[in-house]
């Protein structure tokens, strides 16, 4: 029992009684995908919820990151973060788009937005950065920069569902977010993600975009790809919606008490909340400095595993050192201090609505010692 295994994340489920009654609906209509009622009705209750626009529902996130790409018609250079999950710069790369690596800033893991600037050159045409762990990057800055050299900007927001800054939905920043709800995020479809715009006129090219072109029966406008979300994945998200606040009210107490645990461990750093932003508390990343620690990074890492209990390293290694990227000239390590150094140090932690304070404590209490 006490050696119960702790994955990194445990995805939430909606109330089985109340999935098998949409399904029933759904079995009687036949309607199964193709912007279908469930599919409808949770694109508008989503953005709702999210307080954005307009909300087109993908089948991944990842699909959703290359359409979102298409969509603006990027197409040169494209300036991102190296600390990431590769999926960012896949897409970019599925567009036979350049990726130019800045590094990132030390405090929260995101790109460094005074670092931008120095990485334009006459073939930039957008930039894509990260909210990493749901923590927002500098859109101020960054959406300045844009308009200065007539950038666009696509947030990865794929750890971001629900955060707000100053009470705005961060996904209301740049000119596309795009969002995950693979199993593993705080609001999940199984599989799944979306883009966040915001007009109707946008909406309308990335709808075209993600049901192979099609504007009607006989006119195909662009050359699309099939990444449309089904009628169950659309209904189980739409029962989501019902619990998303509760959990991520849950999230904050295991956050909490993770910090309250750890506070105090030589060596062991992690991210405080940020006065003006809404978290969603999607991750728990804590940053180890063997100088002051008693064991390096990955000494603790499989110290944990040997208890059962599965962090992650996210992001190591950095996306820039994979055999894809790493002979681009932006992905010299000398240019991404920062983010080599953070990749080195990082454990995220489990967490997860259901993860009990015994179970937090049983984590903390083989770190600190
Ligand atoms: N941009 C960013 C910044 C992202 O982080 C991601 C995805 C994307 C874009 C792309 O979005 P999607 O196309 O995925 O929608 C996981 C997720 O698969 C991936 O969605 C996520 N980021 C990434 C950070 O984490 P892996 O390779 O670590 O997954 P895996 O299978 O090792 O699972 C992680 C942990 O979760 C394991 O301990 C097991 C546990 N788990 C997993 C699944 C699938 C469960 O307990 N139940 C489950 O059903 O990538």
């Amino acid at each position: 029992m006490g050696n119960k295994p702790i994955l990194v994340s445990r995805p939430s489920l909606p109330n089985l009684d109340e999935f098998v009654e949409s399904l029933k609906t759904i079995w009687d209509s036949r309607w199964i995908t193709n912007n279908g009622d469930f599919h409808q009705r949770f694109e508008k209750e989503l953005a709702a919820h999210l307080g954005v626009n307009y909300v087109s529902l993908f089948s991944n996130g990842t699909l959703a990151l290359i359409s979102a790409l298409q969509t603006l018609r990027i197409t040169g250079e494209v300036i991102t973060t190296p600390y990431s999950f590769v999926a960012t710069t896949h897409a970019l790369h599925w567009n036979g788009i350049k990726p130019v690596f800045v590094d990132i800033e030390s405090k929260f893991g995101n790109i460094d937005s005074s670092k931008i600037e120095a990485a334009i050159t006459p073939k930039t045409t957008a930039i894509l950065p990260v909210h990493v762990y749901g923590n927002p990057a500098d859109v101020e800055k960054i959406d300045e920069i844009a308009d200065i050299y007539g950038l666009k900007v696509i947030y990865d927001a794929a750890h971001a569902f629900g955060v707000k800054k100053d009470g705005q939905s961060i996904l209301n920043f740049g000119d596309l977010s795009v969002l995950s709800f693979h199993a593993t995020k705080t609001f999940n479809t199984i599989e799944g993600g979306a883009i966040v715009c915001q007009n109707k006129k946008m909406k309308k090219r990335i709808d075209y975009l993600k049901n192979f072109g099609f504007a009607n029966e006989t006119t195909v406008v662009a050359p699309g790809i099939n990444a449309k979300m089904n009628e169950l994945q659309a209904a189980y998200g739409l029962l989501q919606l019902k619990s998303i606040d509760e959990h991520t009210e849950r999230r904050k107490q295991v956050a909490d008490q993770y910090r309250k645990e750890l506070q105090g461990t030589a060596g062991i750093g992690f991210l405080n909340d940020i006065e003006t932003i809404e978290h969603n508390y999607s991750y728990f990343p804590i940053f180890v400095d063997d100088a002051l620690y008693s064991m390096t990074r990955d000494e603790l890492y499989f110290k944990l595993k040997d208890n059962n209990i599965f962090g992650r390293r996210y992001f190591y290694p950095l996306i820039s050192e994979f055999p894809s990227y790493r002979g681009l000239e932006s992905a010299n390590p000398n240019h991404l201090k920062n983010a080599t150094r953070t990749a080195n140090q990082v454990i995220c932690l489990p967490i997860y609505p259901d993860l009990t304070s015994t179970e937090v404590s049983r984590i903390t209490d083989i770190i600190k010692c």
